[in-house]
C-alpha cells in the first residue's frame, strides 16, 4: 500500500506546511503531493538511458550498466557523459540567454532607445571596464581626459558581446581568472570561446554517433559550463548591477507573513530583473495606489519569489515570500491577487492552481508562454509600464471582485541582512579606507575561519523542503566555516533567521568572534543563481590577495547544492568543479557509482585533471563532514592546518582557569 503523505515529512517551513494543510482541506494538490504520488522514473534517475536516436531509447541496467550496450554500441560511460553534458548545455543556455537578454537591454539603454531603465551604477561600469582592460581615459599627456559614460558603456557592450559570439579566442571575463587556474584550463583546452559556439559544439558532440569517449565529452562539458559561470551568468550579474545598482548590505524580510490581507498583493516570480524593476515603479505610482484605494484596499503590496525575488531583495529590500517549493503554496493563501512571471522555474501547475483561487497568473516573456495562465502580456522593454500597469490593474480588479477563496496568511516573517555583493565583502571586512579581502584571508590563515562554503541551489520535493539546506549550514558554521549563499537555498536559511547577526551564537568560537567584531551574520546572501558568479569572483579575489595558494583549486573552500532539481544547478556545479572547487550535491546524482564515468567526476577531475571534483550525499550531516574534510585537506596542503592565532584571555577564560 502506498505510504500516506505526511506534511511534516514534506517540509520544515511552517508557512508552507500551514498552506499544505489548507490545500488538503480544500482538495487542492501541489508538487509535494505529485512527487509523493508518482515515483521517479527509474530510467531517468539512473542516467543509464539513451534517447538520442530512434533506434532506442536504449536502457542499460542500473545494477550492471556494463552488461550490455545500446543498439549503436554506446557504452554506459558514453551515454551517461552525453546525458550529463546535455544537462550542462540546458542549464548554461538558461543562464547565458538570460545574460544576453540583459546585454541586449543594456545596449538599447546606452543608445537611448530604451528610457525606462538607465545606468544607475557608474562606479560599477568603470570597475567592470577596468577588469577587462577597457581604458577609462582617452587622449595623451595634457589632453588625457575621462571617457564619457556612453563611450565606455558602448565599448563594454561590444566587448561583452564576445561572451556569446566569439568563434575563437577566450571570453572577456577569462581575464578575471587567477593565472594558475587559467594556465590549467589552457593546458586542458577548456578556456571557453563564445557560449553560442560552446553550446552548439556540445549539442553536436552528443548527437548520435559523434563523440563517444566519456573523457572527451566531459572535457567539452567543462568548457561549456565555464562559458556559463565566467560568461553568461557573470554578464547577467554585472550588467544588472550597472543598470539597477550593486547590492549593499540591507535589512529585509522573508516569508509569507509579508502578504497583507487589506492590500492588493502582487508577486513577481522568475529570473530577469527588468520585469520586477518596472513593477516596483508601477506599485509606487500614485495613480495606481489611488486606484487600489478606490477599490477598498489600503495600498499595493509587492513581494518577490525565487531568483527575481532574490535580485530585488538584495538591491531594494523588497520582501521575499519564499523559494521554489513555496510558489504553489503561496497561491493557496488566497491572498495573492496577481502573480507575474517571466522565465525559469515556473511550474506549469501554477496556471490551474491560480484559477482555483482566482489569482491572475500572467506570463510576460516571449520565450515562456504557459498553458493555463490567465493571460500573456509581453513586457516590451521600450514601454514596460504598459505590461506592469495592466497586471496591477488586474490585481486590483481581483482584490475588488475576485477574492472568493478563503484567505489565510501565515504569520511568519523574518528579518535579516541581505545584499552582500563581492564588492561589499571588501568594504564589510576591510572598511572604507582599506577595502580588501586581506582580513578574510588573514582570518582563514590564522584559523578563526576554517574555510568558506557556498551553499546554493533549488528546493526539491523529493527531499524534505528546506531541511537539508538548514541542517547543512548549521553544521558548517558550528565548525567555523563561513557560508555564502544564493538562490532558493539563501531563502531557506533566511527564513530560519541565520542571516541575522544573532546567528553568531550558533557558530564555532572563531567564526563567532569575527561575526561579533564585524557585526555580520555567519551566513551571507550574495544573490540569485546567476550571482553564483559573485562567488567565483570572490574566490579569484582570495587567490589574488595571497597566502592561500596560487589557484582556486588551492583554496580551503567547498560548494553544495543540497536540494537541487534544475539543469541550471548541474551547469553551476560543473563550472565550480571546472574552476577548482570541490562540489557536493544532495537529493540524487545522475551517475552510477563504480562506473568509469562516475570515477572521473568524483576523483579523476581532481586527481588527474587538476580541477575540483564532484561528490554526493543525501544526509546533511554527512554532507557537512565531507565538506569540512575537504577544507581541512586544503588547509593541510597550504600548511595552515595547525595555525590558530594565540588567543588573548578574556575575563571568562580567567574565571574558568581559576575554577
Ligand atoms: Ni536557481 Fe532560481 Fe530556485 Fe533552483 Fe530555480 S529559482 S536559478 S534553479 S529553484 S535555485
Amino acid at each position: 500500500m502506498a505510504k500516506e503523505f505526511k506534511i511534516e515529512e514534506a517540509t520544515i517551513c511552517p508557512s508552507t506546511a500551514q498552506m499544505l494543510k489548507k490545500a488538503e482541506a480544500e482538495g487542492v494538490k501541489t508538487a509535494f503531493h505529485r512527487a509523493h504520488d508518482m515515483s521517479p522514473c527509474p530510467i531517468g534517475s539512473d542516467a543509464a538511458c539513451c534517447k538520442n536516436c530512434s533506434m532506442g531509447p536504449c536502457r542499460l541496467s542500473p545494477k550492471n550498466p556494463y552488461e550490455k550496450v545500446g543498439v549503436c554500441g554506446a557504452t554506459y560511460d558514453t551515454i551517461a557523459a552525453r546525458n550529463f553534458a546535455r544537462m550542462v548545455v540546458a542549464g548554461a543556455a538558461a543562464h547565458t540567454d538570460h545574460g544576453m537578454a540583459m546585454l541586449d537591454l543594456f545596449k538599447e539603454v546606452v543608445e537611448g532607445k530604451i528610457t525606462d531603465y538607465k545606468i544607475k551604477d557608474e562606479a560599477k561600469l568603470k570597475y567592470v571596464c577596468e577588469e577587462i582592460n577597457i581604458p577609462l581615459y582617452e587622449g595623451e599627456g595634457d589632453n588625457e581626459k575621462p571617457r564619457s559614460t556612453k563611450d565606455l558603456a558602448m565599448e563594454l557592450y561590444h566587448t561583452l558581446e564576445k561572451t556569446y559570439t566569439a568563434v575563437e579566442g577566450e571570453i572577456p571575463f577569462s581575464k578575471r581568472v587567477p593565472a594558475k587556474t587559467l594556465e590549467k584550463w589552457r593546458e586542458l583546452g577548456v578556456v571557453p570561446r563564445g557560449s553560442m559556439r560552446e553550446l552548439m559544439e556540445m549539442m553536436h558532440r552528443t548527437h548520435m554517433g559523434v563523440d563517444q569517449e566519456y573523457q572527451n565529452i566531459m572535457r567539452h562539458a567543462t568548457r561549456t559550463a565555464l562559458s556559463d559561470g565566467w560568461g553568461g551568468s557573470m554578464v547577467a550579474t554585472e550588467i544588472s548591477d550597472i543598470l539597477y545598482g550593486t547590492p549593499k548590505a540591507i535589512v529585509a524580510g522573508v516569508d509569507m507573513g509579508y502578504l497583507e490581507e487589506d492590500k492588493v498583493n502582487v508577486i513577481v516570480h522568475g529570473h530577469e530583473p527588468n520585469l520586477f524593476e518596472s513593477m516596483i515603479d508601477a506599485v509606487n505610482d500614485p495613480k495606481n495606489i489611488e486606484k487600489a484605494k478606490a477599490a477598498g484596499a489600503k495600498g499595493i503590496n509587492l513581494l518577490g519569489m525565487c531568483c527575481s525575488g532574490a535580485e530585488v531583495l538584495m538591491r531594494h529590500g523588497i520582501p521575499h515570500a519564499g523559494n521554489f517549493m513555496s510558489t504553489e503554496t503561496i497561491i493557496v493563501t488566497g491572498a495573492v491577487d496577481a502573480m507575474a512571471v517571466d522565465v525559469q522555474c515556473i511550474k506549469q501547475a501554477l496556471g490551474p492552481l491560480s484559477e482555483c483561487y482566482g489569482t491572475k497568473f500572467v506570463t510576460t516573456n516571449p520565450r515562456a508562454h504557459i498553458e493555463g495562465s490567465t493571460i500573456h502580456i509581453q513586457l516590451k522593454e521600450d514601454k514596460p509600464r504598459e505590461c506592469v500597469d495592466k497586471i496591477v490593474e488586474m490585481a486590483i480588479d481581483r482584490f475588488k471582485n475576485g477574492r472568493k477563496a478563503k484567505i489565510e496568511i501565515p504569520k511568519n516573517k523574518k528579518l535579516g541582512i541581505h545584499g552582500i555583493s563581492h564588492e561589499y565583502v571588501n568594504y564589510m571586512l576591510g572598511g572604507t579606507f582599506r577595502s580588501t579581502y586581506q582580513p578574510l584571508n588573514d582570518n582563514i590563515i590564522n584559523g578563526r575561519i576554517r574555510g568558506v562554503a557556498g551553499v546554493v541551489g533549488c528546493t526539491n520535493p523529493r527531499v524534505k523542503h528546506d531541511y537539508v539546506h538548514v541542517e547543512l549550514v548549521k553544521e558548517l558554521i558550528k565548525n567555523d566555516v563561513l557560508v555564502v549563499q544564493t538562490g532558493c537555498s539563501a531563502i531557506s536559511l533566511a527564513k530560519v533567521g541565520l542571516m541575522d547577526p544573532t546567528a553568531k551564537d550558533l557558530c564555532g568560537p572563531g567564526l563567532k568572534e569575527i561575526c561579533e567584531t564585524v557585526g555580520m551574520p555567519p551566513v551571507l546572501n550574495v544573490g540569485s543563481c546567476v550571482d553564483n558568479s559573485r562567488i567565483l569572483i570572490a574566490c579569484a579575489e582570495m587567490v589574488k590577495t595571497g597566502g592561500l595558494g596560487d589557484s582556486i583549486a588551492d583554496l580551503p573552500v567547498a560548494g553544495a547544492a543540497p536540494e537541487w532539481m534544475s539543469e541550471k544547478a548541474i551547469s553551476i556545479g560543473h563550472y565550480f568543479v571546472g574552476s577548482g572547487v570541490y562540489t557536493i550535491f544532495g537529493a540524487t546524482f545522475p551517475s552510477i557509482e563504480g562506473t568509469k564515468f562516475h570515477k572521473l567526476l568524483f576523483d579523476g577531475l581532481e586527481s588527474e585533471w587538476g580541477l575540483g571534483k564532484w561528490d554526493f550525499a543525501v544526509d546533511p550531516h554527512e554532507m557537512a563532514q565531507k565538506m569540512i574534510a575537504h577544507i581541512n585537506k586544503k588547509r593541510e596542503q597550504l600548511g595552515i592546518a595547525g595555525k590558530v592565532e594565540r588567543k588573548l584571555f578574556d575575563m571568562e577564560d580567567r574565571r574558568q582557569l581559576q575554577a
